[in-house]
């Protein structure tokens, strides 16, 4: 592994444009649940039944206190020495592009903590292409929210109700079969074509569209780091791969 450190080090060293893609392995050293593999979110929950448009029409309440219950999960979990070593790369390095698929916020958080009095933090830092659990967003007119914390999900009556129309809130996320923001998407591909480097970390790479950014920056010439303890649909076509947890690995290379 030390001289894939080594090589990781050089490519990202000398990279003019670096595209990273983080997905909920990033944050697992945060305490933040993952949703595949061992001890992740779907082993407990269906998806189709909790992360979908069709699963709120037909139950609002149950999605809601899964909702409340990882809000509240979220709310005791700091960023970890991952989000700041690439809190620090972005602010570093200009041409670093951070997309994220996470919904936590702990990339913000690290770019807040990270960056000194004199520096101005990127207001598009991270791209999140899921949207954002601390948002919530109307179901019917789109108006976007901070989130409530103090949601009652105990019955249909009492969930939270927009102050503009009255229908239901719900969390600002993408769900199964939902579209991602257009402009979102759109920046995210723009980075990853230009990128030298793609650096890829704590995802499966199987939720689309979002697997098939780290592919576009190959087609476009530009090389991939994967950092993952496991093998995912990326690993063989990464110039150098290290299987290792992002809060030490990250550190090391960056
Ligand atoms: C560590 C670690 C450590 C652990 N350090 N690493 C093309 C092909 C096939 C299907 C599709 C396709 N295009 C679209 C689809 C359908 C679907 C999809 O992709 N399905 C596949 C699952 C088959 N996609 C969609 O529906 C998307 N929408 C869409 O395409 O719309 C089209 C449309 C257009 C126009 C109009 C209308 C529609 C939307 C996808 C939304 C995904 N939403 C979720 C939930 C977000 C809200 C919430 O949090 O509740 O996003 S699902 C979930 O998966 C979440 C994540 O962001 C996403 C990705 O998961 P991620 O981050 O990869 O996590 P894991 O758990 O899978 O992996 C963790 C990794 O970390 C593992 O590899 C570990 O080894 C590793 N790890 N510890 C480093 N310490
Ligand atoms: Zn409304």
């Amino acid at each position: 592994m030390t001289g894939d450190v080594e090589r990781a080090r050089e490519l990202i060293g000398r990279a003019e444009r670096i595209l990273v893609l983080t997905g909920a392995g990033v944050s697992a050293e945060s305490g933040v649940p993952t949703f595949r593999g061992d001890g992740g979110l779907w082993r407990s929950y269906r998806p189709e039944a909790l992360a979908t448009p069709e699963a709120f029409a037909r139950d609002p309440r149950l999605v809601w206190e899964w909702y409340a219950w990882r809000r509240s999960c979220l709310a005791e979990c700091r960023p970890n020495p991952a989000h700041v070593a690439l809190a620090r790369l972005a602010l570093r390095h200009p041409g670093t592009s951070l997309v994220t698929q996470n919904v936590d916020g702990l990339h913000h958080q690290a770019a807040d903590a990270v960056v000194r009095p004199e520096e101005v933090a990127d207001p598009a830092y991270p791209l999140e292409l899921h949207g954002a659990l601390h948002r919530d967003r109307c179901s019917r007119c789109g108006r976007r929210t901070p989130a409530r914390y103090d949601v009652d999900a105990g019955s249909p009556e009492s969930l939270p109700r927009c102050e503009e129309c009255g229908a239901l809130l719900r969390p600002d996320v993408v769900w199964f079969g939902e579209a991602l923001a257009p402009e979102v998407i759109a920046a995210a591909f723009e980075a990853a074509r230009s990128a030298d480097v793609g650096l890829v970390v704590g995802t499966s790479a199987v939720v689309h569209p979002a697997a098939a950014i780290p592919e576009a920056v190959i087609r476009s010439g530009g090389v991939l780091v994967e950092v993952n303890p496991e093998t995912t649909t990326l690993t063989a076509s990464a110039v150098v791969s290290l299987p290792g947890a992002a809060g030490s690995v990250l550190p090391e290379i960056l």
